[in-house]
């Protein structure tokens, strides 16, 4: 497994975090995806031999929380 943890400043409520873990719920390698509204970063485990970085990103995007660097 890879953890990945990207900032997704537009999310900033238990509604968010709902939504960025139902997102990420039906995707295939993914073990958890996790928002701390702290510090408004999304944690994301998944197996690296199923998807990459560049999909977790895509599916922040789509569920609209851009990450931002
Ligand atoms: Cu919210």
């Amino acid at each position: 497994m890879q953890t990945v943890e990207l900032h997704t400043p537009s999310a900033s409520c238990g509604g968010c975090k709902a939504n960025i873990a139902e997102a990420f719920s039906t995707v295939d390698g993914v073990e958890s995806a996790v928002l701390d509204l702290e510090t408004k970063h999304t944690t994301v485990t998944y197996d690296p031999a199923v998807l990459d970085v560049d999909a977790v990103t895509e599916t922040l995007t789509e569920a609209g929380y851009t990450p931002r660097a």
